[in-house]
C-alpha cells in the first residue's frame, strides 16, 4: 500500500488539530485577549517541532494579521495561520530534483544525485526509491554503492536493486568510496545512462572523517558532471528533531547541498520540522519518504503539505 502524504501526516496532524482545538474553545467564551489567541498558537507550533527561532517569526507576522480579524472567528484565524505558513517556503521557489535542463543539444547530458546524510537516516532506501521512479518514468539509471565501510551495506542496496530491477555498481569491502564512484561515472558515460545515483555511507571508519570523505566524492562528480547536472540531496531524518538541523547545516556548508529529502515523516507527531528546516536551512525540501516502501516518496508541495496538517 502506497502511504501518501496526508497518510504520513496522521500523528502530526492529530497533535496539531488537538491544539486547535484548544482555540476554538476559548474563542467560544466571550471575551478572549488577542494575545491570548496568540500565545496558544505560539505554543502549538513549538510542541509541532516548528523551533522556536521560526515559531517566533510566524506568530510575528500572525500578530498583525490576527489584530485585523473579528477574534470569535475560528475559520479566519486558522487561514491567517495557514498563509503565514506558506510564507516560510517562499523564499525557495525551485523544488523539482534534478531539474531537466533546456536542450540546446540532442544529446541529453549525464546528471547525478549524491544523497549525504548522518547514519540512518534513510540514504539508501531513498536513493532506491528515487532511482525505481526515475526508471518507471523510462530513464536509464545506475546506483553506485560507496559504502565500502560496512560488510552488509552491499548487501542491502543489492536487494533493493533486485527487487527494483535496477543496474547497481558495487565495490568491496574497505575499498576507496571516491574510487568507485570514479568508476560507476566512467561507465555510465560508457554505457550512456541518464542518471547515476550515488549512495554514501553514513559512518565510516573511525580514523577517517565523514565530511572530507564526501568533499572527495563531490569533486570527482564535479569534475565530470556540469553543476546543474548535479543534485547533492542532503537526507533528513524527520524523527530526529532539531539535532537534524545542526546536522544538515554541516553537511550543506561542506558540500553546498542543493535540497533536502526528508525520511520518515510516517514515523513522528513532530512533521513541523519540516517548517524549521526551511526557514533556518533556506534549501528547499524537494522530496519526503513516507514509508519504508519502495514508492514510499513524493515530491514536496507546500500548500499540500500545510493543508495535511491543518486539516482533518
Ligand atoms: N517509516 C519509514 N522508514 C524509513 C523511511 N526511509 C527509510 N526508512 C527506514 O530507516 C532505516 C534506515 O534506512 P537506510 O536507508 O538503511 O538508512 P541509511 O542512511 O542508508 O543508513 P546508513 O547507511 O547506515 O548510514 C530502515 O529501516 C528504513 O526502512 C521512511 O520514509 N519511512
Ligand atoms: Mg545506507
Amino acid at each position: 500500500m502506497k502511504h501518501n502524504l496526508n497518510n504520513a501526516l496522521f500523528k502530526t496532524r492529530s497533535r496539531i488539530l488537538s491544539g486547535l482545538k484548544k482555540i476554538k474553545g476559548i474563542l467560544g467564551v466571550g471575551s478572549h485577549l488577542e494575545h491570548e489567541i496568540l500565545e496558544n498558537l505560539e505554543e502549538l507550533l513549538i510542541t509541532a517541532d516548528i523551533g522556536v527561532r521560526t515559531t517566533q517569526k510566524i506568530i510575528n507576522n500572525l500578530e498583525n494579521s490576527v489584530h485585523n480579524i473579528d477574534k470569535t472567528d475560528f475559520q479566519a484565524i486558522l487561514h491567517a495561520l495557514e498563509s503565514d505558513l506558506l510564507k516560510v517556503f517562499e523564499k525557495n521557489n525551485q523544488r523539482e530534483i534534478l531539474p531537466q535542463q533546456q536542450l540546446t543539444e540532442c544529446k541529453i547530458p549525464l546528471r547525478v544525485i549524491l544523497a549525504v546524510g548522518v547514519n540512518g537516516v534513510g540514504k539508501t532506501t531513498s536513493i532506491a526509491k528515487i532511482a525505481h521512479r526515475y526508471k518507471k518514468q523510462g530513464k536509464n539509471v545506475l546506483l553506485v554503492a560507496t559504502d565500502t565501510f560496512r560488510a552488509a551495506a552491499n548487501e542491502q542496496i543489492e536487494i533493493w536493486a533486485d527487487r527494483a530491477n535496477l543496474e547497481l555498481i558495487k565495490s568491496q569491502y574497505g575499498a576507496d568510496p571516491a574510487s568507485v564512484l570514479y568508476d560507476g561515472m566512467i561507465s555510465a558515460k560508457k554505457t550512456e545512462k541518464d542518471i547515476v545515483l550515488v549512495d554514501t555511507a553514513g559512518r565510516l571508519h573511525i580514523k577517517i572523517n565523514l565530511m572530507e570523505e564526501m568533499k572527495k566524492m563531490n569533486k570527482v562528480i564535479r569534475k565530470n558532471i556540469q553543476p546543474s547536472n548535479i543534485e547533492v540531496l542532503l537526507i533528513i531524518d524527520s524523527t530526529a528533531g532539531h539535532n537534524a538541523v545542526y546536522q544538515a547545516k554541516a553537511f550543506s556548508e561542506n558540500l553546498g547541498a542543493t535540497g533536502i529529502m526528508l525520511t520518515k515523516l510516517d514515523g513522528t507527531a513532530k512533521g513541523g520540522i519540516v517548517v524549521a528546516i526551511e526557514d533556518e536551512l533556506g534549501i528547499p525540501v524537494k522530496l519526503v519518504g513516507t514509508g519504508e516502501g519502495i514508492d514510499d516518496l513524493e515530491d514536496f508541495v507546500p500548500a499540500d503539505f500545510v493543508k495535511a496538517i491543518l486539516y482533518e
